[in-house]
C-alpha cells in the first residue's frame, strides 16, 4: 500500500517534469524566433522632444522602421520629397518599410532643427 502511492507520487513529478521542460522549450523558441524579426525586419526609432534616435539609423533593404513618440509632445515624421507625412500624438507609432536604397532624410515639422535621415543599403 505505501509502496504503489510511493510509485503514483513519483509518475506524477515525472509527468509534471515533463509538462515543464516541454514548456520551457517552446518558450524558449518562440523567444528566438520573435528576436530574429525584430533585428532583421524592424528598426525602431525613437521620436523624442525634440530629437530623434538614432539621427541616423542604417538599414537594410526590405527593414520596416518603426518610429515611436516617447515625448511628451506631439511630433511628424516628414519625408523631405514628400514620401510620406505622419503627426503623431506622445504614444503614437507609425512604421514604413523601405525597399529601395538610397539615403531618406525627414524632419518634424513642428520643431525646426528637428531632423533624421534614414539610410538604406
Ligand atoms: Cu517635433
Amino acid at each position: 500500500m505505501k509502496r504503489t502511492r510511493h510509485r503514483i507520487a513519483g509518475v506524477a513529478l515525472a509527468a509534471v517534469f515533463v509538462i515543464g521542460v516541454a514548456g520551457s522549450a517552446r518558450a524558449v523558441r518562440m523567444e528566438a524566433v520573435s528576436s530574429t524579426t525584430a533585428m532583421s525586419a524592424v528598426k525602431q526609432v525613437v521620436v523624442g522632444d525634440n530629437y530623434y534616435r538614432p539621427k541616423t539609423a542604417t538599414i537594410s533593404d526590405g527593414t520596416t522602421v518603426k518610429w515611436i513618440n516617447q515625448g511628451k509632445k506631439p511630433h511628424t515624421v516628414t519625408s523631405t520629397t514628400g514620401l510620406w507625412d505622419k503627426r503623431l500624438k506622445p504614444g503614437a507609432s507609425y512604421s514604413r518599410t523601405f525597399s529601395k536604397v538610397g539615403t531618406f532624410k525627414y524632419y518634424c515639422r513642428i520643431h525646426t532643427g528637428q531632423v533624421g535621415k534614414i539610410v538604406v543599403e
